[in-house]
């Protein structure tokens, strides 16, 4: 029978996948690995009881979503919006890659945003953060790191386009990224993963002990690195807390290994705790020094150093999540069963050196199953953590785990709810925020595996939305996605704003606004076509179902800039522009100028049409552009 028809048979799969998992893992681990893991036998509730949930997850043809979900598209590069509770995918952001149908990537203004760095074709965007103030998502910017090009990027919620990207000098991979919460999202913290030489121009390649990591910082409004700070081991994951004060994040190669083996040896490694205030005071004092050709300032806070905290955790911590009512940084053990929670109320302390021993900041470490990866939270005392070898996601109470290990008899487990399968990050909505509202959890599930009609070797990932309003989680969505969202982030729906047209004004496409400027062209009015040496500029606008120009001339060889302007005010009323045999294809939404630029090397005729469907007559809204030969 085929893998469908295999549906009573559930228990025997979960339980073979799990058995390859946990082999797998320790498989990589060696003998020193997974053996002294935990029990994972505490009692399970089914999925199969997830029938009905408080909330309603039914969403009716023409009604709203109640949040919007902001997906990271991981190694495809972009940024995905859905509704939640629906899961229907609203709009996709391109951000570190290239689009085809927006031409991101390809035209001029997507080309100042991506800068230099814009000869990457490829991206890999793991952490989606919104902007904040005074702990509460503003719905300003959403940040996201880019790990395979060490890069940040920043989207306009306004108009749900990505307007800054900066590289970040000095560090590789930038992986764990969060906001400063309060009092503002002044800064974006952003974790470079791998450790390199502190000058990495090939001086010094093979002495590991020189390699090293550090904290980044980047001003969110201008998105220039404001300062970056060197550590000892690594940094994977992090979070700030809600007085503005501290940000920590985990360490999972304390060993500075180059092997998968070395980054295993030590038992514990670390969380490393960044006192914001003095590293602030110290730049203000000059203490730093710069690396390179980088202009950015560089601090030491490698162990010794007062700018930093470093906390003993069992080995190989991956999530760091802080719990919205602001108590505790939770770091998530992965090779460990447990997750360590710190008293952020205690920290001051340890940064006056009141505590001999930095694991005192610990006030709990609960058990919780294999493969702790990423916890979330309520708003109402109770932690979501996902088990990626047991598949499974457990619901724990934070205050009787403290309860347990002050050594009361407590039982912290509520539940663990079976997941298909693996799962990665989760996300409860507006779980990083003071509204913590205990709705919906989000677990983005690494492998689909039998959940859906099978589409060859490569599947899809499986998103599954959860119930989390009541006692008892209830799961009721299966969401399949592309290519490989890392992390998700729930907001309320009143909490983002958009556009519905653009503005003329708006900074998107300025720079050719400007450049018009310079042409004497009205961009809202006649047609132009302006030449300035080989380089050639064509005006033109848009109104459904036409372009003002249905033909021009230019000769072979000359570089050929487009500007259309789209002057229909009709919401939703997207044009597009696509010139046949030349690689160039862009939107232009309502009130929008764009630009691309191309040679023309091929003399001929050569149609261009509208490629965004705007009319009855779209098919018809075409030209031509004629090159002479040279
Ligand atoms: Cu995949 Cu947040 Cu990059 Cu964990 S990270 S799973
Ligand atoms: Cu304009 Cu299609
Ligand atoms: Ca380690």
């Amino acid at each position: 029978m085929t893998d469908c028809n295999d549906n009573n048979n559930g228990v025997s799969r979960r339980h073979f996948l799990r058995t390859a998992a946990i082999a797998g893992a320790a498989g990589a681990a060696g003998a020193a690995g997974l053996g002294g893991l935990g029990n994972a036998l505490i009692p399970t509730a089914s999925a199969a009881s997830a029938a009905k949930g408080a909330n309603k997850i039914h969403i009716a043809p023409g009604e709203l979503d109640e949040y919007y979900g902001f997906w990271s598209g991981g190694h495809s590069g972009e940024v995905r919006v859905l509704g939640v509770p629906s899961m229907r995918e609203l709009m996709r952001i391109p951000v570190f890659n290239t689009c085809s149908a927006t031409g991101w990537g390809i035209t001029n203004e997507s080309k100042r945003i991506l800068g230099e760095s814009g000869k990457f074709l490829n991206g890999d965007a793991h952490h989606p953060h919104i902007s904040m103030t005074d702990g509460r998502y503003d719905g300003k910017y959403l940040f996201i790191n880019d790990k395979a090009n060490t890069r940040v990027a920043r989207i306009r919620l306004d108009v749900m386009k990505t307007d800054k990207i900066t590289s970040i000098p000095n560090v590789q991979g930038i992986h764990g990224l969060r906001l400063q919460k309060v009092p503002y999202t002044k800064y974006v913290f952003a974790n470079g993963e791998m450790p390199v030489p502190l000058i990495n121009d090939g001086r010094d390649l093979e002495n590991t002990e020189n390699y090293w990591a550090m904290f980044s910082a980047l001003d969110a409004e201008t998105m220039e690195v404001a300062w970056q700070v060197i550590v000892d081991g690594n940094l994977d994951n992090g979070d700030a807390d809600y007085t503005g004060k501290y940000f920590a994040s985990t360490c999972y190669n304390s060993e500075k290994g180059i092997s998968l083996q070395d980054t295993m040896r030590n038992e514990r490694d670390w969380v490393v705790v960044f006192n914001i205030e003095r590293i602030e005071a110290a730049i203000k004092a000059g203490k730093y020094k710069t690396l390179g050709d980088s202009k950015v300032p560089v601090l030491d806070g490698r162990k010794g150093s007062e700018l930093t905290a470093y906390v003993p955790v069992p080995k190989n911590p991956h999530g760091l999540n802080t719990s919205p009512d602001g108590k505790y940084f939770i770091a998530n053990g992965k090779l460990s069963p447990t997750c360590s929670v710190i008293e952020i109320g205690r920290l001051d302390d340890l940064f006056a050196g009141k505590y001999e021993n930095p694991r005192d900041v610990i006030i709990a470490e609960p058990e919780l199953g294999l493969g702790p990866l990423h916890t979330t939270f309520d708003g109402r005392g109770n932690a979501y953590t996902t088990l990626f070898i047991d598949s499974q996601v457990v619901k724990w109470n934070i205050a009787d785990a403290i309860k347990a290990y002050n050594g009361e008899k407590v039982n912290y487990i509520r539940q663990k709810l079976d997941v298909h399968y693996q799962p990665g990050h989760n996300h409860a909505s507006l779980t990083e925020s003071r509204d913590a509202d205990g709705k919906w959890l989000v677990v983005l599930s690494k492998f689909s595996k039998d959940r859906f009609l099978p589409v060859g070797p490569l599947r899809p990932e499986n998103d599954q939305l959860i119930d989390i309003s009541g006692e008892e989680m209830k799961l009721v969505h299966d969401g399949p996605t592309f290519a490989e969202p890392h992390d998700c982030i729930l907001v309320r729906r009143d909490q983002i704003k958009t556009k519905k047209v653009w503005d003329r004004d708006d900074p998107f496409f300025a720079d050719t606004v400007a450049q018009a400027e310079r042409d004497g062209v009205n961009l809202m009015g006649a047609n132009h076509v302006i030449r300035d040496g080989n380089k050639v500029r064509v005006y033109m606008v848009s109104v459904a179902p036409q372009f003002s120009m249905t033909e021009f001339k230019v000769k072979q060889g000359d570089e050929v800039t487009i500007v259309v302007t789209n002057l229909d005010q009709v919401e939703d009323l997207t044009h597009g522009f696509c010139m046949v045999n030349h690689g160039v294809q862009m939107e232009v939404g309502p009130q929008q100028t764009a630009s691309v630029t191309f040679v023309a090397d091929k003399p001929g005729v050569h149609w261009y049409y509208c490629n965004w469907f705007c009319h009855a007559l779209h098919m018809e809204m075409t030209g031509r552009m004629l090159v002479e030969p040279a």
